[in-house]
Parts: C-alpha cells; sequence; structure tokens
C-alpha cells in the first residue's frame, strides 16, 4: 500500500519536474538572446558638435586590417556580398549615410483572414526594433481592413491598409503573395518608398534591426539549413516546375518570409516569382515550397546582394548554434 503511495507521488514529482524543465527550456534561447550585448566592430563612436562652419564629425576607431571581424563563419559570399553578422558591421556608421541620404523604407506584411490576429505583437515588435529613426511606412496587405482598424494600433509610422482579394487556401494566400507585391511596386511603391522590406506577421523582432539590412537585394540564409550540403536543401529537382535547380547549383537556401531590396529589385524578383508560379499552375504543377521555391530559383541565377545570416530569422524549435550569438527575429510564432 505504501509503496503505490510512493510511487503516485514519485510519479507526480517527475511530472512537475518535467514540465518545469520544459518551461525552462522553451524559454531558455529567448533570455540567451536578450542577455546577449552586440559587440561594435569599431568600438568608439562620439558625435562631435557642429563648430562654426565645421560639419558635425563623428569619431571612431580606424579599422584595423589585419583584425578579422569573426572567424567562425563567412562574412562574405563567393561572389562578394557582405554576410551580415552580429560584429561585423557598426550600425553607427552605416546610419550616417542612411539619414544623409535620407532612404525611405516600405515594410510590408501579409495579414489575410485569422493571420490578422497577429498583427498586434507583430506591429509592437517593429515600433520597438525596427529601423529606429528611419523613416519607415508599414503596408499591411489583408482582406479584412474592418478587423485591422478594430485592432486599434497604436503605430508611430504612417500605417496604409492595402486591400488584397479573399484567397480560398493557404497555398493561394502564400502564392498570390508575390503578384500583390508585383502590382504593388508598380502602383505604389516605386512613388512612395526607396526600400521595400517583406516581413511575414508571425514573426517577433527581438532585438533592433537596422540599417544594416539594406540593399539592391538582400535575403536570409535559413537557419534550418545552413551548415546543410547541397543535397539536402529543400530545393524544387522537378525539371517541370519552373522552380527546378539542378543538383549541382545552387549557394544557400533563402527564406522567402524576410527579403529586402530597391523597389525596382523587388519588383524584378516578385515578377519573375508570380510567371513562373502562373506557368506551373498551367502545367499542374505545384512547387515543393509553394513561393519559397520559385523565389529560391531567382536568387541562385540573380545573386543577392548582400546576406543575412540566420540570426534575422531565428525560430525556437531549433537549438542554437555557437555561431548564433543573438536572436534579432524569432519566426513561427502562431497563436490565434
Ligand atoms: C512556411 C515555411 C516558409 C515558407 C512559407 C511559405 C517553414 C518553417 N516555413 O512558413 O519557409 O515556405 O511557408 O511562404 O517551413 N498568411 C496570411 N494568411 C494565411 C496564410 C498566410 O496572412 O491564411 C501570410 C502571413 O503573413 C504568414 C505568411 O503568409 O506569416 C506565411 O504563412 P505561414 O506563416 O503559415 O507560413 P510558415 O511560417 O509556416
Amino acid at each position: 500500500m505504501l509503496n503505490k503511495k510512493a510511487r503516485v507521488y514519485f510519479s507526480c514529482f517527475m511530472l512537475i519536474l518535467g514540465t518545469l524543465i520544459g518551461f525552462l527550456l522553451s524559454k531558455w534561447s529567448e533570455i540567451g538572446s536578450l542577455g546577449w550585448r552586440e559587440p561594435d566592430v569599431i568600438t568608439l563612436t562620439v558625435r562631435m558638435p557642429e563648430n562654426g562652419s565645421l560639419p558635425s564629425r563623428m569619431i571612431y576607431g580606424k579599422p584595423d586590417i589585419a583584425k578579422a571581424p569573426r572567424r567562425d563563419v563567412m562574412v562574405l559570399s563567393p561572389w562578394l556580398a557582405p554576410i551580415v553578422w552580429a560584429g561585423t558591421f557598426n550600425r553607427d556608421l552605416l546610419m550616417e549615410e542612411f539619414q544623409h541620404k535620407k532612404y525611405r523604407i516600405g515594410l510590408t506584411v501579409t495579414a489575410i483572414g485569422k493571420y490578422v490576429k497577429l498583427l498586434k505583437k507583430f506591429l509592437e515588435s517593429t515600433e520597438r526594433y525596427f529601423m529606429k529613426g528611419g523613416m519607415v511606412t508599414y503596408y499591411v496587405f489583408t482582406d479584412r481592413p474592418d478587423k485591422v482598424k478594430a485592432l486599434s494600433l497604436e503605430v508611430n509610422r504612417p500605417l496604409k491598409i492595402i486591400t488584397v482579394p479573399k484567397y480560398p487556401t493557404w497555398g493561394h494566400v502564400v502564392l498570390g503573395r508575390m503578384e500583390i507585391l508585383k502590382n504593388q511596386s508598380e502602383v505604389l511603391f516605386q512613388q512612395e518608398v526607396d526600400y521595400v522590406v517583406s516581413l511575414d506577421v508571425d514573426m517577433v523582432l527581438f532585438s533592433h534591426i537596422g540599417v544594416e539590412i539594406l540593399g539592391e537585394l538582400v535575403s536570409v540564409i535559413h537557419p534550418g539549413y545552413y551548415h546543410s550540403p547541397r543535397k539536402d536543401l529543400p530545393y524544387e529537382r522537378r525539371p517541370a516546375s519552373q522552380a527546378f535547380i539542378p543538383e549541382d547549383e545552387g549557394d544557400f537556401y533563402y527564406q522567402a518570409n524576410f527579403f529586402v531590396g530597391t523597389v525596382q529589385r523587388i519588383y524584378q524578383l516578385a515578377t519573375a516569382c508570380y510567371e513562373g508560379i502562373v506557368k506551373d499552375k498551367a502545367n499542374d504543377i505545384q512547387a515543393v515550397v509553394y513561393e519559397e521555391s520559385h523565389f529560391n530559383k531567382y536568387l541562385v541565377y540573380n545573386k543577392p546582394t548582400k546576406l543575412l545570416s540566420p540570426e534575422y530569422i531565428w525560430m525556437n524549435n531549433l537549438w542554437r548554434l555557437k555561431d548564433i550569438r543573438i536572436k534579432r527575429i524569432v519566426h513561427g510564432e502562431k497563436k490565434f
């Protein structure tokens, strides 16, 4: 009798302990990312006050040609595109040029159907961490403008709601996004912004995302495949699809949930993906990872001018490797 009771107590204890450990593990990577401080490549950055006719100056330590910013990761692709990691850039220096040119940035996000519910949390995090001091306009693509308005979103940057069709399925939404982007680049973005940043609504920013992400055509290396050999990358390998990439081609696998570019480059990218999607549909074939397959195909033959490391889209279900010093954005936060 006593043994049975003891067994019950022991089981309860183990259950509570297991739940506690599970909870702590799930929070660990989040806590870790918040605790990490981003080092500057060049540490001393002081702005000197304006003095008579002299313009205000920035004083900082001289870059040391013998000192690599990171030795544990690739910081330059074979086609000479920088790969952005923590520790490889000085945001203050980048801001100098940015403020001088007064670039306008359009942040686009798709929130269709129930995904509207994710918009508030997404925008709270972008307000806190996205492009501080930059000229940002939010563009929300939605089929439910009334629901978006009803969220009473408190944002300090202009927010434009773009009404898009009601898509019947998830597949139609993710494929349709390229058409929306193509059309809006033509009619809206070319008038209103210099750079387009496209993010998914199931993302939460945990750290500052600044001008280091800007470039002509910028994509993020997928956190799940960045150490994988080419044969394991989930490219579309069937020649019948427009997204086909031969077995012996491909550089990195990129995620289609975060990309950046000038309006012209985004227009070209979105048009190519849209046309590939339309042709596939006519041929009754669906690329293996939907629009992301077409996106990857495009980037094999139109190399990105800048790459963002997987720090820029992390997923909480991935075990963080030691080369990931900071989680800037976490993807896959879906609590409807
Ligand atoms: C998966 C893939 C991603 C990409 C994507 C298709 C993983 C981990 N992720 O992302 O790499 O292939 O699929 O682009 O494999 N949306 C709506 N309403 C909908 C459906 C989608 O607004 O009804 C929007 C929303 O912005 C959402 C995005 O489309 O964040 C992508 O949809 P998802 O979040 O369901 O896709 P996800 O993250 O599983």
